[in-house]
C-alpha cells in the first residue's frame, strides 16, 4: 500500500516536473533536444501515390507506417516542378528561379554544381553545429567548376562535399542521364582508368551503340530524347564511351542506395547525423529489382514505388535496430509531381488504370499546376511530434530555416533569403499557417502564386512556353500549361483548378500578380510574409 502511495506521488511529481536536481540533470541529459535527421527524397512521386494519401492500388506499408507515427501533410510543396531546382531550393533556402534556368534548370550529366561552394547551405549549417552529414542516391545538381570540363577519370570536384555533405555516395544527375556511374565522395566507383569515361550531351562521339541505330538491343524502346548511348539495354539522354567496370547496374541501384545509407548509420551513430537519401524511383527509367518485378497490376511504375517503400522501411528498420528512431527526425517528401510517360515506353501509361498518381490534382511534373507542386510529405520524430494530419502549408524551400532551428544551427537569412522557419507547425506548436503563400515553379520560367486559399497564374508566353526542346510525348502533357489569359482559383472550393474564376474576382487577382512581382523582386530575406 505504502508503496503504490510513493509510486503514485513519484508519477505525479513526475508529470508536474518535481524532481530533484540531480533527477533534472538525468532527465535533462535524457531528453532528446536535437534530432538526429535522416531526409528522404523521392523522385516523381505524386501526392497520390502512396496508401497514406489514398492510394489503393499500390501498397506503401513501410510509409503508410511512418505517416501514422508521424505528421503527414496534406499542402507540402515542391517549390519546383523539376528536380534540380526543387533540390537547389531545399538545400540552400532560395527559390532556384531567382537563378538562371542555365544554372538551377534540369541539369545534364556533365554540368557544373549549381550551388557556389562554401555557402552556408543547410547541409554545411548543420555540419558546423556539429552534425555528421551523407548524401546518398540522387543528386542532380552538377558537378565541377564549370572552368574546365568535368573530368570523370580524376578527382571529381566541387561536388556534396563541397557544399556541406561529410560523406557523398550518388550518381551525379539522373538514372536517364550519362554517365551511368556511382561517385564516392570525389571518384568515380571501380573506375578502370585504362577504360576512361568520356561523356558529351551535344553529338554522339561515341563508338558504342545508341538506342536510334540498335532499338534491337533496347529493354525499353525510347523517344528521341532518349536515345543516346545504351548502357544495359536502356538508351539514355546523352552520348558516354569507357567506365564499363563503373557503370552501374539499373536493378541494384536501390539496394546500393539502402546499402550505403544503413552503412552510414551505423557508423553514424554515435553523434548528431544528417542523411539526405535521394530515391530513384518512380522516375524513368523505371527497372524494377528482381523481387518486384510482376509485383504490381499497374505495371512497372506501381512496382518500383513498391520497391522505394521497401527501400525506405529497410532504412527505418535500421533506426530502429540501431536505437535511433526515437530521436531521428525522418522527413520524406518528393522533388515534383508525377509523370507517367516521361520518355521511354514501359506501359506505366498504359496500365495505370483508375489510380490517380496526384491524388485527383490537376497537372503534372513540369507544370504550375498543384498535381505539379503538391507531394506527399512526412515527418516523424517519435520523441516531439505527437501524430497528426496537418493542412498547413509548408515548401520544401523552408526546411534549411526550420531543421537548422531544431538542429541549433546558424541558417544565414542572406544565404537562404525564401526559407521560413516552420518548427511551430513541424511540431504541432501551431495550428496557424505560418506561411501564408507559396511562389510554384514549372519549367519554361513559368510560376504561379498560392497566397491562403487563392492560387494564380499569369498567362504564359506561347513561344517560350512550347520550347520544350524537342519531340516528346510528355509535351501533350505540357500542352495542359498553355493559356494566353491568367487564371485564378479557389482552391478551397475547387483544389482541381477547374473553374477559373478570374472574371469573377478580379481584384483578387490583381492582388496575388503584384504580390509576385513583390516576391520576384525581392533579394532580401523575407519577413515572414
Ligand atoms: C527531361 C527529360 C525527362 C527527365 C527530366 C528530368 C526529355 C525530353 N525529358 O528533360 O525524361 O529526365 O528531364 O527529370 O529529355 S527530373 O525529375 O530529374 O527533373
Ligand atoms: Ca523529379
Amino acid at each position: 500500500m505504502r508503496s503504490t502511495r510513493r509510486l503514485q506521488l513519484t508519477m505525479v511529481a513526475g508529470a508536474l516536473g518535481l524532481f530533484s536536481p540531480a533527477k533534472i540533470h538525468a532527465a535533462e541529459a535524457a531528453a532528446p533536444s536535437r534530432p538526429n535527421i535522416v531526409f528522404i527524397v523521392a523522385d516523381d512521386l505524386g501526392l497520390g501515390d502512396l496508401g497514406s494519401y489514398g492510394a489503393t492500388r499500390i501498397k506503401t506499408p513501410a510509409l503508410d507506417r511512418l505517416a501514422a507515427g508521424g505528421v503527414r501533410f496534406t499542402h507540402g510543396y515542391a517549390p519546383s516542378s523539376t528536380c534540380t531546382p526543387t533540390r537547389y531550393s531545399m538545400f540552400t533556402g532560395e527559390y532556384a528561379w531567382r537563378q538562371s534556368a542555365k544554372r538551377t534548370g534540369i541539369l545534364p550529366g556533365d554540368a557544373p554544381l549549381c550551388i557556389e561552394p562554401g555557402r552556408l547551405t543547410m547541409p554545411e549549417a548543420l555540419r558546423r553545429a556539429g552534425y555528421r552529414t551523407g548524401a546518398i542516391g540522387k543528386w542532380h545538381l552538377g558537378l565541377g567548376d564549370g572552368v574546365t570540363p568535368v573530368d570523370f577519370n580524376s578527382r571529381i570536384a566541387p561536388g556534396p562535399r563541397e557544399v556541406g555533405f561529410d560523406y557523398s555516395y550518388i550518381i551525379p544527375a539522373t538514372v536517364d542521364r550519362v554517365p551511368s556511374v556511382w561517385v564516392e565522395n570525389h571518384h568515380v566507383v571501380g573506375l578502370d582508368l585504362s577504360d576512361p569515361i568520356k561523356v558529351d550531351y551535344s553529338e554522339d562521339f561515341s563508338d558504342e551503340p545508341n538506342g536510334l541505330e540498335r532499338p534491337d538491343l533496347l529493354l525499353q524502346r525510347a523517344d528521341k530524347q532518349h536515345s543516346g548511348t545504351i548502357i544495359n539495354g536502356i538508351s539514355r539522354i546523352g552520348f558516354m564511351q569507357g567506365g564499363k567496370a563503373a557503370r552501374f547496374k539499373d536493378e541494384e541501384l536501390t539496394s546500393t542506395v539502402v546499402r550505403q545509407s544503413v552503412q552510414f548509420l551505423e557508423q553514424a551513430r554515435d553523434q548528431p547525423f544528417f542523411l539526405y537519401v535521394g530515391l530513384f524511383e518512380p522516375h524513368v527509367p523505371r527497372v524494377s529489382e528482381p523481387p518486384f518485378v510482376g509485383t504490381s497490376e499497374l505495371g512497372v511504375r506501381g512496382e518500383v514505388i513498391q520497391q522505394m517503400d521497401w527501400a525506405a522501411g529497410e532504412i527505418l528498420q535500421a533506426l530502429d535496430r540501431l536505437g535511433l528512431a526515437e530521436n531521428t527526425l525522418v522527413i520524406f517528401t518528393s522533388d515534383n509531381g508525377p509523370i507517367l510517360f516521361d520518355g521511354y515506353f514501359d506501359g506505366a501509361a498504359e496500365k495505370n488504370g483508375d489510380h490517380q498518381p496526384a491524388g485527383g490534382l490537376r497537372g503534372w511534373k513540369y507544370l504550375v499546376f498543384e498535381g505539379a507542386c503538391r507531394v506527399p510529405l512526412i515527418a516523424r520524430w517519435p520523441a516531439r511530434i505527437a501524430p497528426r494530419v496537418s493542412e498547413q502549408i509548408f515548401s520544401l524551400v523552408d526546411l534549411p530555416a526550420t531543421l537548422g532551428r531544431l538542429a541549433g544551427a546558424e541558417i544565414s537569412p542572406v544565404a537562404s533569403p525564401d526559407s521560413l522557419d516552420l518548427s511551430p507547425v513541424l511540431l504541432g506548436a501551431t495550428t496557424e499557417n505560418l506561411r501564408d503563400h507559396t511562389v510554384l515553379h514549372g519549367i519554361s520560367d513559368t510560376l504561379a502564386l498560392r497566397v491562403g486559399d487563392w492560387k494564380y497564374i499569369p498567362a504564359t508566353a506561347r513561344k517560350r512556353a512550347t520550347n520544350t526542346g524537342g519531340a516528346n510525348p510528355s509535351d501533350a502533357r505540357f500542352v495542359e500549361s498553355l493559356f494566353s489569359e491568367p487564371l485564378l482559383f479557389n482552391l478551397r472550393t475547387d483544389p482541381a483548378e477547374r473553374e477559373n474564376v478570374i472574371a469573377q474576382f478580379p481584384e483578387k487577382a490583381a492582388e496575388l500578380q503584384r504580390r509576385l512581382a513583390e516576391i520576384r523582386r525581392k533579394s532580401a530575406p523575407p519577413s515572414g510574409d
